[in-house]
């Protein structure tokens, strides 16, 4: 063994023996106590989160990266605690350029030895980093949050979010890998596209997708519906009629901007004090395009697939091989546990301020609690 490996082992050592135990202790000193009890059966330690009323176990995978491994809502102040998520991850980053090649698949070489080291300065200067500096936790505020003023009588809030991020160097492009959790519920799964051009000018679609097994409550009872609004005809588009369809079985979605289409994931046990059932709902970002290839690449044939829960079933494509649309076998889905992929698409046509440092651009998205509390937990 090298000097340097030994030196990094006994370390190690150190910081398992006497550093994890004491920010263990500083943790259950400083949380509410009933706060984590939920997520702290799946992780422990640094990989446990909490803050802005969540409480998220996270991993490093070496595929998927900055990975989430379970996440709770939480309010210590009422003793909510329930799961929303068993795990999310970035499935692909599929960027191919518009003169045929190359076309990369950025998850089959593995996010995970990508990831870089980040600095407290410049990079997290109010949170913690953690993982060797490779993770930055911090709870971020995030601007005004909600308003109402009336007659002179205001209730103004400020928001807050948990966020976890790591910065992935993939070529000469950085991609910032975030998942944010906010104080009012909502999840943003983020992807910052930031660093150098790979290839100057050469314009480039960047495809990325996201894996959402959302457990509302409990793996079981997964509803996947989708959302249709339609004007009624001469009514100059109004009297708009909005149906919840389920899909029943295995299958692949595009976005659809005339009907503000969306889908939610809702449990078809569990209601709220309104009779409807706990849900989240995955709005896809506007300004978002699309993109279809060719058969081969099966995957880029829509925006929203969901298909059953399954371990074997964790990514998309490799150079090679079309992965994602094999999984659609047939298999019922509605009363089960399901996943649903989220697919967001940037086109990239470079500009001059994009050298010699591109400015972050984000591809995001949100899931957003839909009836899953009897009103906005933010008081
Ligand atoms: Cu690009």
């Amino acid at each position: 063994m090298s000097a340097r490996a030994d030196r990094r082992n006994a370390s190690r050592r150190w910081i398992r023996r006497f550093l994890v135990p004491l920010a263990w202790l500083a943790i259950l000193a400083c949380a509410p106590r009933g706060a984590q009890a939920a997520a702290n059966q799946y992780c422990s330690g640094d990989n446990l989160a909490v803050g802005a009323n969540w409480t998220v176990c996270w991993e490093i995978r070496a595929n998927e990266g900055l990975s989430i491994s379970h996440a709770f809502y939480t309010n210590p102040s009422t003793g909510f605690d329930r799961r929303v998520l068993a795990d999310a991850t970035v499935a692909q980053v599929f960027v191919p350029y518009e003169v045929g090649s190359p076309r990369y698949h950025d998850v089959a070489y593995g996010l995970g030895p990508a990831m870089q080291t980040l600095n407290t300065r410049d990079d997290c200067p109010h949170g913690n980093l953690l993982a060797n500096n490779r993770v930055c936790r911090e709870i971020e505020d995030r601007g005004l949050a909600q308003r109402f003023c009336l007659e002179g009588s205001c209730a103004v809030r400020r928001g807050k979010a948990l966020v976890l991020w790591a910065s992935l160097q993939t070529g000469a492009y950085n991609y910032i890998q975030t998942w944010s959790f906010h104080d009012d519920g909502t999840i943003e799964p983020a992807l910052g596209l930031t660093g150098a051009l790979q290839f100057g000018p050469t314009a480039h679609t960047h495809n990325v997708y996201w894996r959402m097994d959302f457990d509302i409550d409990d793996p079981a009872n997964d509803r996947v519906e989708e959302f249709t609004r339609l004007p009624k005809a001469g009514s100059q588009g109004l009297a708009g009629v909005s149906t919840w369809s389920p899909l029943l079985g295995e299958t692949f979605r595009p976005h659809e901007l005339f009907t503000f289409r969306k889908w939610r994931v809702a449990d078809t046990q569990k209601k709220n004090a309104q009779g409807k059932r706990w849900g989240y709902e995955i709005m896809a970002s506007t300004g978002d395009g699309s993109l279809r290839t060719n058969p081969s690449e099966g995957f880029s044939k829509g925006e929203f697939w969901v298909t059953r829960a399954r371990s074997s079933e964790r990514f998309v494509s490799t150079d090679t091989k079309d992965l994602l649309s094999t999984y659609l076998d047939g298999e019922p889905i509605d009363g089960q546990d399901v996943v649903v992929w989220v697919v967001g698409h940037a086109y990239h046509e470079v500009r001059s301020e994009d050298a010699p440092y591109m400015p972050i651009e984000w591809m995001r998205f949100e899931a957003r609690p839909r009836d899953f509390f009897d009103a906005n937990p933010l008081p």
